[in-house]
């Protein structure tokens, strides 16, 4: 049956931006986390900044809740519609202004692609430095309400530091204009950095004024093979106290390796196997990598001699993610510690999953470099969804456990959204939960925006 919200939609909005087919409404009611059931009552397209406040007061008037959606790539659940609500798609804002060389800025629409901005950039000589494998779908949007990390947060740090100014629309349907492009700007407390990484609870973000980086000098690329686990300390230990210019430390585990190599049908790029891989990439002379040979845990390198061969050694970190998903849908965890406990960390893990859950395939990786690791499991033998579904809710308790025990983080990178929020309290006291829930109440006091992402806050919706 059609909700009052639907019929004044449909009635009150031009029909090229609002759908509510069923393939569009089960398309854009999720994210790559895939529930099983997305259940949006519509689709909202907006062409321009005035539709959003336009759907924003409509939502309003018959207390509907909006889910913000970009490129729909992210991997916590906070773009999936899952209880009627409508969502509000930003992939046809998608402008990208002139780039601004002197300023080193770009304006862009929150829809704008990633990659379309780096391509929109490239020919100044200039990069917008927030980067990683979905790229090519996500969108600037979604970066930002996630503040996205990445593969270079090591040399540039997350989304958060190429950001200066930002337009959102908030829950009263008022559109804010926040920092514009000023490089400095200390009058009072800076609003626009409560909206990045709010993913989508407070405000939606419509556009940005992106800072942009000069292009790096040349890069080496290597994929060595390691030992164990202290030898992967000792390596990155030495890398740091060498003074040498890191874009990339990455590291995975031998299980990661196989599974790419498997569905794509590259063999492993080393001659010889190693337990863990690292691919690592800096900028400027390799004075440093002499002495890593040297190591006692060094098993086998790889320096790449053109960019073709440096894209072939990547593919075996930024290709994980996809081919665990090609052998069923993982469990995930995205835990961040301080980074010089990283070797701990990983000991603490070997020594308290597998004993605990020996059925599980488990597939370690991550930003080694920013002390941010994945955790991809997938059962070993075929077991029922029930089954699985008990055995991920004490896996991800025992991993936030062992995170806790090291004053981690249980989302480094890919945020809250619906499926880390029974372990936020893992990683943040109660204070810091309920001014978060103040927050919410402040910006969004009928609690209209991607309700029950993040924190549970009361929702007097009809959704
Ligand atoms: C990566 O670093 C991404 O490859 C995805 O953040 C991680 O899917 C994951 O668990
Ligand atoms: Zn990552």
């Amino acid at each position: 049956m059609e909700t009052a919200f639907v019929r004044d939609l449909k009635s009150t909005m031009p029909s090229e931006l609002w759908s509510t087919e069923a393939g569009e409404l089960e398309h854009f009611g999720r994210d790559w986390t895939y529930p099983e059931r997305p259940n949006p009552c519509a689709v909202f397209f907006p062409r321009k900044k005035e539709d959003v406040v336009a759907l924003v007061k409509l939502a309003r008037k018959h207390k509907m809740a909006i889910v913000p959606s970009g490129g729909r790539t992210g991997l916590s659940g906070g773009a999936c519609a899952l209880n009627g609500e409508v969502v509000l798609s930003l992939t046809k804002m998608n402008k990208i202004g002139a780039v601004d060389v002197i300023s080193r800025t770009v304006e862009v629409e929150a829809g704008a692609v990633t990659e379309a901005v780096h391509e929109a950039c490239k020919e100044h000589g200039l990069i917008w430095p927030v980067d990683f494998a979905s790229k090519g779908s996500s969108t600037v949007g979604g970066n930002i309400a996630t503040n996205a990390g990445g593969i270079n947060v090591i040399k540039y740090g997350n989304t958060r530091h190429w950001v200066l100014g930002l337009e959102v629309v908030l829950a009263s349907g008022e559109l804010l204009h926040l920092n514009g492009k000023l490089e400095k700007n200390n009058s009072g407390p800076d609003l626009k950095e409560l909206f990045i990484g709010s993913e989508g609870i407070l405000g939606i973000i419509v556009g940005a004024t992106l800072k942009l980086a000069p292009m790096p000098g040349e890069k080496s690329t290597v994929l060595l093979g390691v030992g164990d686990v202290n030898a992967v300390h000792r390596i990155f230990k030495h890398g740091r106290e060498s003074g040498a210019h890191f874009h990339a430390f990455e590291l995975f585990s031998s299980s990661c390796m196989d599974i790419v190599s498997h569905y794509s049908k590259n063999p492993n790029p080393l001659e010889k196997k190693a337990p863990w891989y690292l691919l690592t990439e800096w900028e400027g002379e390799s004075a440093w990598f002499d002495a890593v040979m040297e190591d006692p845990g060094f098993v086998d390198g790889r320096m790449s001699q053109s960019s073709e061969e440096a894209k072939l050694l990547w593919s075996f970190r930024e290709r994980i993610a996809e081919s665990v998903s090609l052998r069923a849908n993982p469990n995930k965890n995205d835990i961040s510690v301080a980074v010089n406990q990283v070797p701990e960390f990983l000991e603490a893990f070997g020594q308290r999953l597998p004993e605990r859950f020996p059925e599980v395939d488990y597939f370690l990786y991550g930003h080694l470099g920013d002390g941010n690791l994945h955790l991809n499991t997938l059962p070993r033998e075929k077991v029922s969804a029930q089954e699985w579904k008990a055995m991920q809710d004490k896996l991800n308790v025992a991993v936030a456990e062992i995170t806790r025990d090291f004053h981690g983080s249980i989302s480094g990178e890919h945020g809250v959204g619906l499926i880390k929020k029974p372990y936020l309290e893992y990683c943040l006291s109660r204070s810091e939960i309920e001014l978060i829930k103040g927050l919410k109440a402040v910006f969004d006091p009928e609690g209209l925006l991607n309700p029950g992402k993040v924190v549970d806050a009361e929702f007097v919706g009809s959704a």
